[in-house]
């Protein structure tokens, strides 16, 4: 059996003071006020870390500020200094704390450091449906999902901006037909109209709450060993990813 590394564990947590999040949890807090002020909540019954990711200006940060705070902002406001965002929703008779993380303009090269990656248990995969360059990305974002993730993190691609009708340069038809291809999940949305971007997160949560539950239904004691913790740690070559690329 291989040493746990819980630093490298995905947040599918309990409460932060017990089980496999407590050192991810004692980390965080060390340097974070924003965590120490959200993490007083605990009242929760598990914690997903959730990350957003695609080509620079696809829109989200202003999805991650539609659904966090309710606000949109049209003026180009470069992602600096934002880490995560907090929210606390109820799915499955659960509280699920998220703790969505935006990439802070490191997605302009493309490659985010993997420290970013480690963790998540859910990502948010976003074109421009009036950016063609932007939805030609996905197949290499998804690749460094791939890559980078624990691997059952779940995916879901999302083409922004469809408020732009006559701007679209993605048809919807597209779009679908990449998500099957890359065995992903689906949604069209409008950071600016609010157009889906609440039900993209609640999607997110359901599918990674029932990957949770078929993986306890098979092995109970995955959260609550800690000696079978090992087998949430990362895996750089994952072969039942839900992730096709
Ligand atoms: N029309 C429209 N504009 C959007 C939408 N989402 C974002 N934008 C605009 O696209 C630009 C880039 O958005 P931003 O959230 O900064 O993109 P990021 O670089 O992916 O974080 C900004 O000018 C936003 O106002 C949307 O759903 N519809
Ligand atoms: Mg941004």
């Amino acid at each position: 059996m291989l040493p746990m590394d819980t630093s490298t564990l995905p947040a599918m947590v309990q409460k932060p003071a017990t089980l496999l999040g407590n050192k991810l949890f004692q980390m965080a807090s060390a340097n974070d006020s924003k965590w120490q002020k959200d993490a007083a909540d605990q009242n929760f019954d598990y914690m997903f870390k959730l990350l957003i990711i695609g080509n620079s200006s696809v829109g989200k940060t202003s999805f991650l500020f539609r659904y966090a705070d309710d606000s949109f902002t049209s003026a180009f406001v470069s992602t600096v200094g934002i880490d995560f965002k907090v929210k606390t929703v109820f799915r499955q008779d659960k509280r699920v704390k998220l703790q969505i993380w935006d990439t802070a303009g490191q997605e302009r090269y493309r490659t985010i450091t993997t420290a970013y990656y480690r963790g998540a248990m859910g990502f948010i995969l976003m074109y421009d449906v009036t950016n063609e360059e932007s939805f030609n990305a996905v197949q290499d974002w998804c690749t460094q999902i791939k890559t980078y993730s624990w691997d059952n993190a779940q995916v879901v691609l999302v083409g922004n901006k469809c408020d732009l009708e006559e701007e679209r340069v993605v048809s919807t038809e597209r779009g679908k037909q990449l998500a099957d291809q890359l065995g992903l999940e689906f949604f069209e949305t409008s950071a600016k109209e609010n157009i889906n971007v609440k039900a993209v997160f609640e999607r997110l949560v359901d599918i990674i709450c029932d990957k949770m539950s078929e993986s306890l239904d098979s092995d109970p004691t995955l959260v609550n060993s800690q000696t079978k913790g090992t087998r949430l740690t990362e895996n750089p070559n994952p072969q039942n990813s839900s992730c096709q690329c």
